[in-house]
């Protein structure tokens, strides 16, 4: 056993990182002492241990439970996480009861069981009493120092781990942005993130570090949230049979459990405790195009044209680093883009808007530098001022010794800012007034792992200080939270300097709580089959992490992709949140048109439905902002009974009502289509399938297989080639009556674009449809909220099969309705 041991840490070693999940045996680890003493107030019970640990428990809700755990020492005072957006809980109704053996804590949902001796901690249901997860082992630390010299920065802190027992059909799901499947079960982890262009399924870590995981079981679901930001590793029972194990190499062991059953209630309290995505702009939810990169002006003005004169919808142009004066953040190139403001106002009339992408790195050009300064745009006296500041007020990163950290990213020799620091993070955001007021309308934030040429595993950046609430804390605890904090500075700095509109930010790198201050894709894939594959159980796993705008480089980022792909990939992409085409500066162009006209026109027909659906989706996305559901769903979240969509990542739904089968081979023109229990109708001809059973369907290469809930109503518009192009003045409502002829929907509308419907300017209408003797009957409620869209005819249709519907229709004016469709 020994000797194996010993090979495993050799392997390890030789592989690098990925195999240092596997060689970690935590039992090897220092359990947590028995309980010596229990001290309780008013939301939480603190345990003190023989060993002189302690582990707190607090009750933020009755099904949400924080356990807090620091080794040989007591807990501190200084309690800060950059994830959570909510800390002033209502404590619930709950109650401690202590025996000989057991402290036992309950709430109305939850009852958490903690052992004395050994610390062993279960959590059951309050209300069946049954075990919902409970500790394999106690809680563990590397006291002995057993796995310091695999860790990143053995200064840093001591391992922590926490390990369940695995249940026998135990599934798991989230954890953010990983290259794996829907279901974790039998994988393991880490969490370090990381620059990794080209990237396929099993590279790991990759850009995110979201340490959110749900368990589910015989239907029943929980959530554990560990919110340590040092490098991280979960391990959902592929070391061991036995256990499910997540640990850190440094920082407290901190997590938090939520009691489901219900996966919605959990994603609902997770999104409560480390904050929604605020509404972007309607535009967001346009078409986007990219390029690295598109320059100079008029090679932009030309792209723009082409879609305008081909009739393919656009909205949103983004601008790759060449935009810059040589990659200097916040200036733009003046040969290429001599005029920007004229430059995006005239492309603002043709309905387009400008997003630039904004790296981390600050280029390095202290006043002795005899590099030309001058022909910098937005320099002050020549100077590129935003070095000259971010030194002059000490805001940039520095290694321990003092020194100034010095990463080699885009423009050579760069520095870093310290966005743990405020006045730093209210410096870069009003920064980006720059790009405000040269009529930029988003702000793209890549690199910022961060990514740094010199080494991709941050050695380079080991003794690099971050203030941290005063805590000068190195790389090792702050790096999985650069992103997070940079894209925090810029979306307030957005906010801040141009309060009536939305801050639209778009990311590589986060960790949780990202999704509070922007909008992702999910980096560097590949222009392959694969990659378009993993596209369904990445963005599903991320909207089971709290991040619902996601999306990815239609048609793949980098070689070289075709037709065929190209077209499979705007099947699944018209539905992304976020969709864009974007493509790598050596690829083979990949704009709709490139590969032919039968091509194109398939493009521009998905490209248009998803015009005429944006009423759906941008409802759809508004009860994401609200509640923390993502669009872009699993099917498991919407049929948690159902077993057989547990493992089920080829298909997926938007929302609750629409369930999209892609195509994801080559030369493929047919597959299996899995529909959950109920009934569902055919997308495209209304014909009607009864769910719990897999169907075989024509697709096509022009044809993606949608399904439609039985009991949803679908609103469409006008298809439109940018947002705003048209008055809306009517919608479209299609019913797809239940088994019993009931269906019912919300519609929600605003004005797309302000802040203002924090404060109630918005329009939800309730449908409901319900079977009358001689058809139907549709009540139209009269509406929440205080927006007034203007006049609009709201009209409806039942889908049918065997005939078209006939169609009634009333003035939209807020007030209830009731109209009869025979
Ligand atoms: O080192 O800005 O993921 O979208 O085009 C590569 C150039 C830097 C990586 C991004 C990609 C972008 C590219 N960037």
């Amino acid at each position: 056993m020994k000797a194996l041991a010993r090979i495993i840490a050799i392997l390890g070693v030789l592989f690098g990182q990925s195999l240092i999940a596997l060689a970690q045996d935590i039992t090897a680890l220092t359990k947590i002492g028995d309980v010596v003493s229990v001290e309780k107030s008013a939301r939480q019970v603190t345990l003190s241990c023989t060993d002189s640990s302690q582990v707190q428990l607090t009750v933020l809700a009755a099904d949400l439970i924080r356990v807090r755990a620091v080794f040989a020492k007591s807990i501190p005072q200084l309690d800060h996480s950059w994830a959570i957006a909510k800390e002033d809980w209502q404590t619930p109704h709950w109650t401690i009861r202590e025996d000989q053996q057991n402290i036992t804590i309950s709430t109305d949902e939850l009852e958490v069981v903690v052992r004395r001796s050994p610390l062993l901690i279960e959590f059951r249901n309050a209300l069946t009493h049954e075990v919902i997860n409970s500790d394999e082992q106690p809680m563990a630390y590397d006291k002995d120092g057993l796995l310091k010299s695999r860790m990143f920065d053995p200064a840093a802190g001591a391992f922590v781990a926490a390990s369940k027992k695995l249940g026998f059909d135990e599934h798991f799901y989230g954890l953010g942005e990983k290259a794996a499947r829907l279901d974790k079960r039998r994988s393991s982890f880490i969490n370090w993130n990381s620059d990794t262009p080209g990237y396929n399924e099993g590279k790991d870590p990759i850009y995110q570090t979201i340490p959110f995981y749900i368990g589910l079981q015989k239907g029943s679901a929980y959530g554990i949230f560990f919110d340590n930001s040092y490098r991280s590793y979960f391990d959902f029972g592929h070391s061991s049979q036995r256990r499910a194990w997540f640990g850190a190499e440094g920082g407290e062991l901190n997590y938090y459990f939520f009691q489901g059953p219900a996966m919605k209630k959990i994603l609902g309290r997770y999104t409560q405790l480390t904050g929604r995505m605020p509404l972007p702009p309607m535009w967001a939810l346009g078409n986007q195009q990219s390029r690295w990169s598109y320059y100079p002006q008029s090679m932009v003005e030309e792209v723009v044209k082409q879609y305008r004169e081909r009739d393919l919808p656009l909205d949103v142009i983004h601008l790759d680093i060449d935009y810059m004066k040589n990659y200097r953040v916040f200036t733009f190139d003046g040969e290429r883009f001599p005029d920007p403001k004229a430059f995006t106002r005239q492309l603002e009339q043709q309905g387009i808007k400008v997003v630039t992408i904004v790296d981390p790195g600050v280029k390095y050009q202290p006043k002795e530098s005899t590099e030309q300064q001058t022909q910098i745009p937005a320099a002050k006296n020549g100077r590129y001022y935003v070095f000259d500041e971010g030194q002059e007020q000490n805001y940039f990163q520095r290694r321990a010794n003092g020194d100034l950290f010095i990463p080699r990213v885009w423009p050579g020799e760069s520095a870093f800012v310290d966005y743990t620091l405020p006045e730093a993070r209210k410096w870069w955001g009003d920064l980006q007034r720059f790009y405000i007021d040269n009529g930029v309308a988003g702000i793209w934030n890549d690199m910022n792992e961060p990514s740094d040429f010199v080494d991709q595993t941050g050695a380079h950046q080991r003794d690099v200080v971050s203030y941290d609430e005063g805590q000068k804390t190195t790389h090792a605890k702050n790096r999985n939270t650069f992103a997070l904090l940079m894209a925090r500075a810029t979306y307030e700095g957005l906010e801040r300097n141009r309060p009536d509109r939305r801050p639209y930010v778009i990311t590589r790198a986060g960790y949780a709580g990202i999704q509070r201050y922007s909008t992702m894709w999910i980096g560097d894939t590949n222009s392959s089959w694969d990659a378009l594959a993993l596209n369904l159980p990445m963005f599903m796993s991320l909207g089971l992490s709290g991040e619902t705008f996601v999306g990815s480089d239609i048609g793949g980022f980098i070689g070289r992709g075709n037709g065929e792909l190209l077209v499979r990939s705007y099947q699944v992409g018209f539905l992304t949140p976020f969709c864009r085409n974007h493509k790598d500066i050596s690829g083979y162009d990949q704009e709709p048109w490139r590969f032919g006209k039968p091509y194109e026109d398939i493009i521009r027909k998905y490209l248009k439905l998803r015009y005429s659906l944006l009423p759906f989706l941008y409802t759809t996305l508004e009860e994401s902002h609200r509640t923390g559901l993502p669009m872009f769903r699993p099917l498991m979240l919407n049929f948690q009974d159902d077993e057989s969509t547990y493992n089920l990542d080829n298909e997926f739904m938007i929302g609750e009502d629409l369930l999209v089968a892609p195509i994801l081979k080559p030369d493929l023109v047919r597959r299996l289509v899995y529909l959950p229990k109920g009934t569902w109708y055919d997308y495209w001809t209304n014909k009607k399938f009864t769910g719990g059973q897999m169907i075989e369907v024509d697709a096509p290469l022009e044809k993606v297989p949608m399904f439609v809930r039985a009991g949803a109503i679908i609103p469409t518009g006008p298809a439109m080639n940018y947002i705003g192009e048209k008055k809306i003045d009517k919608l479209t409502f299609t019913i797809y009556p239940d088994e019993k002829g009931a269906a019912v929907t919300q519609l929600y509308e605003d004005d797309g674009l302000s802040p203002s419907y924090k404060n109630g300017a918005f329009r939800r209408t309730s449908i409901r449809v319900r079977k009358a003797p001689l058809g139907f009957v549709i009540e139209v409620g009269a509406s929440e909220g205080n927006y007034d869209p203007g006049t609009k005819r709201f009209e409806f249709l039942i889908a049918s099969y065997e005939h078209t519907s006939k169609v009634v229709s009333v003035i939209a004016d807020g007030k209830a309705h009731s109209l009869e469709l025979k």
